[in-house]
């Protein structure tokens, strides 16, 4: 097939995406910022300021989210005259839609012009990631103590594929099934079968033996038991198939099939218990969110979740001015709607009791401050926590979330 002559194909390149180099140049920015450079320029305007990114409203009725995606805002930075401040990789901010406070996660000090350009990647790398971390720590919040699997990533571009697996497993989630997300994570990928491996087949139960004489002994052995049957008769050929080598289940019912799914799970449950077979484990996967998880978390032992988290609601943090450096002297100038002057967030050392407060004013005593220099005169200074560390500091986070009412105020 011929492109017609005025589309554009793919000439130069094999994927329509921007490659490293091109992001690091800010090549994907909007031009109205090259617009911007031009006139300063021209003009010889090139004011020292301080910028903020921040988040206003939430996609959900709490008011706190994890914001993701600073490391790659560090790496994209690294190297221009600029000193950021940021919030940790993972840490939990807060929103207050009432309040005209807010919570800056990033905060950037240099010439306008030096980083005017790279307001669109910084904002679409702590959106983007932000967004699905946040979603992803609903979804494990609601699972408590069971395993949550991230099984998105075919729901999204895969050259994002690694960013969307590190953004789910920092905002609590066990595993990822996307094989290069884990191998860059340091993680080995999960997962069970497709419908496909059994169709190939024709019989499930070939299907499943093949399976267990085929796969290497550390992956368990979970059999997918919806594909031509329902799912309590599939379960009970699964155990009859492999017997103790049978680790767990995954009931992916279609939404067409699913009626009563809780009651398909039980069914699912007594026909094993009572054939010996009470410790091979249920998964469920396909549509689930907060409320599928929430609904079904006391039957059964983990979830797959794809679509909800990998095409979570991105969160549309904003990036604007909030002070200029001209002649020595501080200019308060915030655009309407917003507030000016550097700030400072500090928490309380045992609860999510915030304030925001004017850079210049007192720490408040028993508070900490959230933000901390990422770049100091364009050298990266942050020592990043592992993603193990991070994980388990949002878990640790989502345990007090869940007991107590987050609180943001300023002074
Ligand atoms: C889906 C596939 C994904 C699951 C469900 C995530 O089943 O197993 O891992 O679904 P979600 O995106 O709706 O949360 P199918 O689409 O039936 O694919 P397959 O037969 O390959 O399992």
């Amino acid at each position: 097939m011929s492109i017609g002559k005025n589309d554009r194909d793919l000439q130069d390149r094999t994927f329509w995406i921007a490659n490293e180099d091109e992001i690091r140049k800010a090549e994907t920015t909007d031009v109205y910022f090259l617009y911007t450079l031009q006139v300063l320029e021209k003009k010889g305007l090139d004011p020292r300021v301080i910028m903020e990114v921040y988040l206003r409203n939430l996609p959900y009725s709490d008011s706190w989210a994890i914001v993701s995606g600073i490391y790659e805002v560090a790496k994209l930075l690294e190297g221009l005259p600029l000193n950021v401040r940021a919030m940790e990789e993972g840490e939990v901010f807060l929103v207050s839609p009432g309040s005209v406070a807010y919570e800056p996660v990033i905060q950037i000090e240099g010439r306008y012009r030096d980083f005017a350009k790279y307001e669109n990647p910084i904002l679409g790398l702590v959106c983007l990631s932000s967004g699905i971390s946040s979603k992803a720590a609903r979804v494990k919040m609601c699972a408590m103590d069971k395993v949550v699997f991230s099984f998105g990533t075919r729901r999204s571009h895969p050259a994002l594929a690694p960013t969307i697996e590190r953004a789910t497993y920092i905002g609590g989630f066990d595993s990822v099934s996307n094989v290069l997300g884990a191998r860059m994570m340091g993680k080995k990928p999960v997962g069970t079968m497709p419908h496909a491996l059994i169709q190939c087949f024709g019989d499930q139960k070939i299907a499943w033996k093949s399976f267990d004489e085929t796969m290497p002994k550390d992956v368990p052995r979970i059999a997918l038991v919806d594909t031509f049957s329902d799912e309590k008769t599939e379960a009970i050929m699964a155990f009859e198939a492999l017997g103790d080598r049978l680790y767990g289940v995954r009931l992916d019912t279609p939404r067409s099939r699913r009626g009563d799914w809780r009651k398909i799970i039980e069914e699912v449950k007594w026909e094993l218990k009572i054939r010996g077979a009470g410790k091979v484990k249920i998964f469920i996967s396909g549509g689930l969110d907060e409320s599928t998880v929430t609904e079904l978390r006391d039957l059964v032992d983990g979830f797959g979740v794809g679509t909800g988290v990998s095409n979570a609601p991105t969160l549309d943090f904003s990036a604007k001015v909030v002070e200029l450096m001209v002649d020595d002297r501080d200019i308060f100038r915030a655009k309407r709607g917003d507030i000016a002057g550097r700030k400072e967030v500090y928490r309380a050392k045992d609860r999510f009791d915030d304030i925001v407060t004017f850079y210049r004013n007192p720490k408040p005593k028993g508070y900490y401050p959230l933000l901390s220099y990422l770049i100091r005169d364009g050298k990266i200074v942050r020592k990043f926590k592992g993603l193990n560390e991070i994980r388990e500091s949002v878990l640790s986070k989502l345990k007090i979330l869940k007991e107590s009412k987050p609180a943001l105020r300023w002074v």
